[in-house]
């Protein structure tokens, strides 16, 4: 008879005490306290603002647990909700991986199912925070940062505002019943990558309460806080082998562990509409001013995480740290920042920057985390105006060159054709790609980057400007015909 390995015991608040102090939480998770909603408790959540709440607990401060919402899929819940909330975070970097058990989960709900237990959990008394990761797609907002009142939730809200599905329309739901209970206002923070999020949360607060005459928008703009905030730390998807390796250094089996790199930071401007942790103790950094921060990381590291991604995931390259590891794509990356970036930033950040990218060039290669090149690549309508656009306008603007900018901008046109660069097809993955997708497959490469420009609403300015389209659509035709690599060395040699 074969013999098969003892299957591990579950994590579970029944388990956990079987790890190590150090290893599991630090107290106890059912005296915790929830005084945290967050909005949108995907992996990112969970390996960073989870983290920084989950050490404030560990520090005696209580009442700062979280109550997590998926705003669309049950699978979160499902996983950790047999699990009493509780998983693991493993920080690998090229010399060690560190693992440890977050107890700060303390309830799950899913807002389509039960989208008043989440009102009601927002407008409770206990809660004092609300943090946000829905992706830059999930506000409902045009390029200009106004609602989009023809967003599908948006729209379905504005119809029917007590049963709200976007996160604008939950949280505008709770103001109004904390505002008529005579409750606290809250504290919202946004976590996306957006620039100035905070405001933007704000203001498309306001922009939907004018819209269903809810007369709120004063007691929101004096009772509520959204500061902006800017984020950091590589969280890949989790994939099975994270997952053995996870349960190798714990002995219990997680359902849905996280795998990242040991850097993370979290800035966050210094206006708060009541109390808070205090988060210095785990190293976030509360400001005056967010922007320089937001810009660094912006148009440094997400600026080159996704020319990664549309240039390397059509070539082959199926994880940055493989992509980075080719010289050709280094050398270029390092160039873009470079030759293009830097100088469009002011010069306090622009003196920064080097060591900046130096370290970015180390968390790229960073062998203990696979983060894939398709996850990046994703949502590029939404992500290239934040990242790649202002940069490009400053070179505009100051008369010089961008061509690397530009061969990103026409990459990511390229992935919107869904086709790799051995003729395999694949779904570009972007909210536009059913409008993009034909548009972006057009053999001529001047009418699919007029097209893609036009309708993406993603390049501003530059969708008037005749040079720089032409541009644009030369680097597309080198893509197509020499694929990524070859475009690169083809820069490189001009340059
Ligand atoms: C990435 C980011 O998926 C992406 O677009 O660029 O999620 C990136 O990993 C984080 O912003 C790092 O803090």
């Amino acid at each position: 008879m074969p013999r098969f390995p003892e299957p591990k015991p579950a994590l579970s608040l029944a388990t956990v005490d079987q790890l190590p102090a150090g290893i599991r939480p630090g107290y106890d998770p059912r005296q915790a306290g929830v005084g945290v909603v967050h909005l949108g408790v995907g992996n990112f959540f969970r390996a960073h603002q989870a983290l920084y709440l989950d050490e404030a607990l560990q520090a005696g401060e209580a009442g700062w647990a979280v109550c997590g919402v998926s705003l669309r899929s049950p699978d979160t819940r499902d996983a950790l909700a047999p699990q009493d909330g509780l998983y693991t975070v493993a920080e690998s970097d090229a010399d060690a991986t560190r693992v440890r058990v977050i107890g700060a989960l303390r309830e799950l709900l899913v807002a389509p199912a039960d989208p008043q237990a989440v009102i009601d959990r927002l407008a409770s008394a206990a809660t004092r925070w609300v943090t946000l990761t829905i992706t830059e797609k999930g506000y409902g907002h045009r390029q200009g940062s106004e609602l989009d009142i023809d967003h599908p939730d948006i729209a379905h809200d504005l119809r029917a505002p007590a049963q709200p599905r976007s996160a604008v329309g939950l949280l505008h739901r709770a103001a109004l019943l904390r505002r008529d209970r005579g409750l606290p206002g809250l504290t919202l923070l946004s976590c996306d990558n957006l620039s100035g999020n905070g405001r933007l949360l704000q203001r498309l607060l306001l922009d939907y309460d004018r819209a269903v005459n809810g007369n709120a928008g004063a007691w929101i703009a004096d009772r509520c806080a959204c500061p902006d905030t800017m984020v950091d730390r590589i969280v890949p998807r989790t994939n099975s082998t994270d997952q053995e390796r996870i349960q190798a250094l714990t002995g219990l089996h997680d359902r849905w562990p996280i795998m990242t790199e040991s850097f993370r930071q979290w800035v966050i401007a210094d206006t708060f509409a009541g109390p808070r942790p205090e988060l210095e103790r785990s190293g976030v950094q509360i400001v005056t001013d967010v922007e320089p921060w937001e810009r660094m990381k912006l148009r440094l590291l997400n600026a080159s995480h996704s020319a990664i991604a549309w240039l390397g995931m059509p070539a082959g390259f199926e994880t940055v740290d493989q992509a980075i590891a080719e010289p050709g794509i280094r050398a270029f990356i390092h160039a873009l920042w470079q030759e293009e970036v830097w100088p469009t930033l002011p010069a306090t950040i622009a003196a920064q920057a080097p060591d900046y990218c130096a370290s970015l060039l180390v968390r790229f290669a960073n062998p203990g985390v696979k983060h894939r090149t398709a996850q990046i690549a994703m949502d590029g309508s939404q992500k290239l105006p934040l990242r790649i656009l202002p940069s490009l306008q400053a070179r505009r603007a100051a008369r010089q060159p961008a061509p690397r900018l530009t061969l990103v901008a026409a990459a990511w046109i390229r992935y919107l054709a869904g086709r790799d660069e051995r003729g395999e097809h694949f779904e570009p993955d972007d909210p536009l790609a059913a409008r993009l997708r034909p548009l972006a497959t057009r053999i001529d490469p001047h009418a699919a980057v007029r097209d893609v420009v036009e309708q993406s609403q993603a390049f501003g300015d530059l969708a008037g400007d005749a040079d720089w389209l032409a541009d644009c659509a030369n680097a597309l035709a080198t893509l197509r015909r020499l694929g990524s690599l070859k475009a690169l060395e083809q820069i490189a040699l001009s340059g």
